[in-house]
């Protein structure tokens, strides 16, 4: 049957609109099937992509001070990372930075020698999971040091003594100078 002029466009809109809803419940397909494969993945993998998106970066800034570390951000890309290091506190510090699930995950000194009890045993840690450190970083000073870091998690710490004439001994980590690094 021929159609009148108005009745074809109506017929030619319906088409569109079909194809249109069409496309759209394709598309819908596609993202719940991307999410049931996503929810079947691992964070790390889902990570992974987001930082092969460009969406993670490989620098982060850091600031010590008495008596803490903050990197923002504290989630970077895995491969060569940036760390910029700032003292914004009022006395020398360091970051030393190794591969490590948490501060309380590290091997601490129980016997007063080099360092003073509760500091962190850095000769106790492997070589493996030492990744390198500033060095003193003197109050206001800045340092900016790379790393090769591969995915996981790392602390960053401070694990200078400072002794007092009375030879009291305050030591930075043991003041909560520390903070994770995630690395994806
Ligand atoms: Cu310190």
């Amino acid at each position: 049957m021929r159609l009148r002029r108005s009745d074809a466009e109506t017929f030619a809109a319906g088409t569109f609109i079909f194809s249109f809803v069409a496309v759209i419940l394709a598309m819908a397909a596609v993202v719940t099937a991307g999410m049931a494969y996503a929810h079947t993945d691992t964070v790390s993998h889902r990570l992974d992509k987001v930082a092969s998106g460009g969406a993670i970066g490989s620098t982060t800034k850091v600031t010590l001070e008495e008596y803490a570390i903050k990197a923002s951000p504290a989630l970077v890309k895995a491969g060569v990372v940036t760390l910029d290091v700032t003292n914004v506190g009022g006395m020398t510090h360091e970051l030393v930075l190794v591969r490590a699930a948490s501060p309380q995950a590290l091997p601490i000194v129980t016997t007063a020698g080099e360092r003073s009890v509760g500091a962190v045993d850095e000769e106790a840690i492997s070589e493996a999971n030492t990744m390198g450190e500033t060095g003193d970083v003197k109050a206001q000073g800045h340092a900016r040091k790379q790393f090769h870091l591969t995915p996981g998690t790392y602390v960053m710490f401070c694990n200078i003594d400072n002794i007092a004439k009375d030879q009291t001994v305050t030591n930075h980590f043991v003041k909560g100078m520390s903070a994770t690094l995630t690395v994806v």
